[in-house]
């Protein structure tokens, strides 16, 4: 036996002797779906035209070489990136990451039709699509207000954009055969104190009821909306923030989305998660890392994300959380940041799927000396080998070796779009 299954064979007993079962564990993780974020490639920026500003409070720093400028390009590159993340996943597009543009048809009129390569590559590699309305980074996005904006004809075009991004996701649903999330997330908000708060959140709720106006088969399509604090230039006021959208997505049945950059950084995202399953049903998260601020930096296996995955894994709400990511970082390859990001965060949910069950036990007796004991035990079990053997089985590099294909195809393909 090799020395690598030796010391998997040796980690598979230690963890029986817990209680836990590693093969099962293995499985599990590999039962779950992340959505890969398609405008980490592309640095947000879509492909409706060459030129485009990022606005509405969202900032992609660094101008690494390589970055996806249409429809073609990003699979090559999410195509590489699916092939280096172990498990079966889907996709998430903006709503401006078009494969083809018509003339005189803007985000308003947008169809299924301007997405339809993606639909077909999609069915090719049978994985899922989703789509979030791109409420930012148009000339429509009028003082930091669209959705909220006192002019009705503004309103009028984001609410149009709003339906028919749920269109396209429905086409998607149907023939994907996976229903799609079409996340609803708008840049709304003040820079500066607002002298009146009610208003513009009041017209937020009546553009978002046009919106969601249509009842769509939730087989095909699932309506998500989420909450921030502030973003750039929106420091004194977000129209949809916590409260705002926790209220909204109780009070119309849609599904909240938490993204883990939008709170106070020093506010636990995965505390949220038993609050809100003791009232609704499902979720959507946005796992990303904020870094000071919502800052979108590449998830990496720290104190928040093991938690979030704990809360998720523990207590049975796998099949209830739509997990997708969230970053945007363009100082380094985009190739490797979905790779880093997605097995940072397949890694924290197999730590939380090895977890041996002994200080919930302790817990259930009022014996939070073993429990803390025994959490603290916890932390020294050998995961990293049953992370090597999961990579070794899914036909994927380990990760020292990850960055060998990402060379590569940065030698001989990125390198040449500049
Ligand atoms: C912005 C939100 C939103 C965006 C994407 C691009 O802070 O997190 O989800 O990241 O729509
Ligand atoms: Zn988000």
């Amino acid at each position: 036996m090799s020395h690598k299954k030796e010391l998997f064979k040796n980690a598979a007993e230690l963890y029986s002797e817990l209680g836990v079962d590693v093969e099962q564990a293995m499985s599990t993780l590999a039962e779950i779906e992340l959505g890969i974020h398609a405008w980490q490639g592309d640095d947000v920026r879509g492909f409706e035209s060459d030129s485009f500003t990022l606005t509405g409070g969202c900032q992609v720093t660094g101008n690494y070489p390589g970055r996806a400028r249409n429809a073609d390009e990003l699979r090559a590159d999410l195509d590489l990136a699916l092939k280096l993340i172990p498990g079966r996943h889907r996709v998430g597009l903006q709503g401006h990451q078009v494969d083809r543009m018509f003339p005189g048809v803007d985000r308003d009129a947008f169809t299924a039709d301007n997405f339809r390569s993606w639909i077909d590559w999609a069915k090719s590699k049978k994985i899922g699509l989703d789509i979030a309305p791109a409420f930012y980074g148009h000339d429509r996005l009028d003082h930091n207000l669209s959705l909220a904006h006192p002019d009705p004809a503004i309103r009028e075009f984001w609410i149009s954009h709003g339906i028919a991004c749920r269109k396209i996701g429905e086409t998607f649903g149907r023939e994907l055969g996976t229903p799609a999330i079409v996340n609803f997330w708008m840049p709304d908000g003040f820079k500066d104190t607002p002298s009146d708060r009610f208003a513009p959140r009041k017209r937020m709720i009546e553009s978002l009821d046009r919106c969601f106006a249509e009842k769509i088969d939730p087989a095909f399509e699932r309506d998500t909306v989420e909450q921030k604090l502030f973003g750039i230039g929106v420091e004194s006021c977000t129209v949809g923030s916590h409260e705002f959208f926790l209220l909204y997505a109780a009070s119309r049945g849609k599904i909240l989305c938490f993204d883990t950059g939008h709170f106070h950084p020093t506010e636990s995202i995965a505390d949220k998660l038993s609050a809100v399953f003791c009232l609704m049903n499902e979720l959507f998260l946005h796992v990303s890392r904020g870094v000071r601020w919502d800052s979108d930096h590449v998830t990496v296996v720290n104190d928040d994300l093991l938690a979030l995955a704990r809360e998720s894994v523990v207590n049975g709400f796998l099949d209830k959380i739509h997990f997708g990511l969230d970053y945007f970082d363009a100082t380094i390859n985009r190739v490797a940041a979905w790779v880093i990001g997605a097995r940072a965060f397949q890694k924290a949910l197999l730590v939380a799927l090895l977890e041996p069950d002994a200080a919930r036990k302790a817990e259930q007796k009022l014996d939070y000396t073993s429990r803390l004991a025994l959490q603290e035990a916890a932390k020294t079990l050998p995961w990293g080998i049953v992370w090597n053997e999961w990579c070794e089985r899914s036909g994927v590099p380990s990760d020292y070796a990850v960055m060998n294909d990402i060379r590569n195809y940065e030698k001989n393909v990125l390198d040449a779009r500049n």
